[in-house]
């Protein structure tokens, strides 16, 4: 299938009734991870990023996309004409069929909302790639003008590393009764965060948790981060308590921290583009490699007739003249 990349671009970064096909079609191939990911990822490299992109991780339940539906509730009735982009992504292994199902119907009401794109990314079949097809992804809802972008992930394994090369903050979302917050730093998470939302304030437990919680930040920051107590945060997901104070804070320190965001968006940016490059040079070098196999190349190593680094320089020439 040939898709004409240019023009869905062009589509997708104007007003245009065919905007937000064209972004979903962008979405689908930044995500597949194919040769046409790296292409749009390339094309899309200087384009308009989103004014805030959120990840949002934290173990299973602690309610992380009821969060990301009452901020996208908040979002939209406090700017009518903002777009938000939502990636959900689904911890499926090929071990489990995952539980994605539930995110879905969580944030199912926003759907049909025009300003709103929700889109999920598969884990199966992603391994060490998965980042790399987000960030496609986030620069195509920037295209399209998203304002916010939410990353919700599981906090589980790579992907909470992940996160961090992909969001400006990431959110730590946490519930009471899931453990006390020694735990916490035990797991890595108190390093990995920049906010930490305890959510499920209408349970027990939650005030002290959070209390406990603000003690341990205060105790292992001293100057490392720029968190500071404020950086946790009580909120009910259920009852809408707290979400629009958690709003104001997440844009205040947007304000106070736009520089270091800049570097590290540049950073960022940098570290998705060279990853993105050494695929498409993995791709063609693989393919060269295919094409080698007629002259037995193994062979000829077993045999003496050449070494690995022969092969290797031999395999970079063949794929710079033939340019697959
Ligand atoms: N009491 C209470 N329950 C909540 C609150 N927020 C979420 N829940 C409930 O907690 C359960 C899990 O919520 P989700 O939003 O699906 O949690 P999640 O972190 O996205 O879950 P996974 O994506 O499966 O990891 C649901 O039954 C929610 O109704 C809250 O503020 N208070
Ligand atoms: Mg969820």
């Amino acid at each position: 299938m040939n898709v004409d990349v240019e023009a869905l671009i062009r589509e997708a970064g104007t007003a245009g009734p065919g905007r937000i096909r064209a972004a979903a079609r962008l979405m689908t191939i930044a995500e597949g991870g194919s040769g046409a990911a790296v292409n749009v990822l390339g094309k899309l490299a200087g384009a308009p990023e989103p004014r805030l992109v959120l990840g949002l991780t934290g173990s299973p339940g602690s309610g992380k996309s009821s969060l990301v539906d009452r901020l996208l509730q908040h979002c939209r009735a406090e700017n009518p004409d903002s777009h938000i982009g939502v990636i959900a992504v689904d911890p499926s292994s090929p071990y489990s069929n995952g539980a994605f199902l539930g995110d879905r119907v969580r944030m199912m009401r926003h759907a049909g909302d025009p300003n709103i794109f929700i889109r999920s990314a598969a884990t199966r079949g992603h391994i060490g790639g998965l980042a790399a097809g987000v960030f496609g992804m986030l620069k195509v809802m920037g295209l399209a003008g998203c304002d916010i972008v939410l990353i919700e992930t599981v906090g589980v394994g790579q992907m909470e590393i992940e996160i961090e090369s992909l969001a400006d903050l990431v959110l730590i979302v946490l519930a009471p009764g899931q453990g006390d917050a020694m735990q916490f730093q035990k797991a890595g998470l108190m390093e990995a965060g920049d906010v930490f939302v305890v959510n499920k304030g209408d349970c027990a437990g939650a005030a002290e948790f959070h209390a406990q919680l603000m003690a341990s930040v205060r105790l292992i920051d001293h100057d490392r981060k720029q968190r500071g107590p404020d950086s946790v945060r009580l909120v009910s997901a259920r009852e809408d308590d707290g979400i629009a104070e958690l709003l104001d804070y997440l844009d205040r320190r947007r304000d106070a921290e736009a520089d270091r965001w800049l570097a590290r968006r540049r950073t960022r940016l940098g570290t998705h583009l060279r990853a993105a490059v050494l695929e498409l040079a993995q791709r063609r070098l693989e393919a060269e490699w295919s094409a080698l196999a007629d002259s037995d190349p193994v062979g000829r190593v077993l045999r003496g007739e050449t070494g690995l680094a022969e092969l290797s320089d031999a395999l970079l020439r063949h794929a710079a003249l033939n340019n697959v």
